[in-house]
């Protein structure tokens, strides 16, 4: 059940939008099921908050978690990588490529930040904070400490994926961090949405609806 307060951001939360790029929408690489869907949502709620940062996927070509780089795998089979179990992806968010590029429909020129991730040939980096090998930081977590921030909101492409893994690094780095869900959309490949919402529900991520979020 989704939790029912109302939340009004403040000069200590952050809004951290997950991976807007064209490989994950219609017509891309790896396209989320209905991710356009994500973009109006996503707009009205980044007005509400002062600080807003991106995260771009951003790998270089020969990525270790694209099957095309594993001959006779496919996209979606898993592969034990040197770091553990990785899904195997097909070629997406390839840096400098259109399909990488953040949507232009976007409206959220007050962001202050993108972070990119994924550029180590030989890890995956579904969140912003961490990289799969879980020991190889982006630096975000001591960015937002340093800048002061307490709370984090997270939304965007893919739930089961990005953004929940982005959301869990958030919590277990310390800060009150909630996953939008309307404002977000997933691949859900073999049972990957509910085994990520089992995992933000044990970690305490509070789970919302945007219209709980609203302006002073
Ligand atoms: C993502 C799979 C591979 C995501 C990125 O943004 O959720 N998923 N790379
Ligand atoms: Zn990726």
């Amino acid at each position: 059940m989704a939790e029912q307060t109302t939340i009004t951001p403040t000069d200590t939360d952050v809004f951290i939008i997950t991976d807007i790029q064209y490989d994950f929408l219609p017509g891309g690489a790896l396209a989320v099921p209905e991710g356009d869907a994500v973009i109006a949502p996503i707009n009205r709620l980044a007005r509400i908050f002062r600080h807003v940062l991106l995260t771009q996927d951003w790998h270089p070509k020969g990525h270790a978690s694209f099957a095309s780089t594993h001959p006779g795998r496919k996209p979606f089979e898993m592969i034990d990588l040197a770091y553990g179990q990785q899904v195997l992806w097909p070629d997406h968010c390839i840096q400098g490529t259109p399909g990488a590029e953040i949507s232009r429909e976007l409206d959220i020129p007050h962001a202050q930040l993108v972070i990119r991730k994924g550029y180590n040939p030989e890890i995956d980096s579904y969140s912003g904070f961490l990289e799969a090998d879980r020991r190889t930081s982006t630096g975000l977590a001591g960015y937002l400490k340093e800048r002061g921030f307490r709370r984090v909101f997270c939304a965007g492409l893919a739930t089961d994926f990005c953004v929940a893994w982005t959301a869990l690094d958030a919590k277990a780095a310390g800060f009150d961090t909630y996953l939008i869900e309307d404002a977000s959309r997933a691949i859900d490949a073999n049972g990957s949405l509910a085994r990520a919402r089992a995992d933000l529900e044990a970690a305490g991520v509070h789970i919302i609806d945007s219209s709980q979020i609203v302006r002073k």
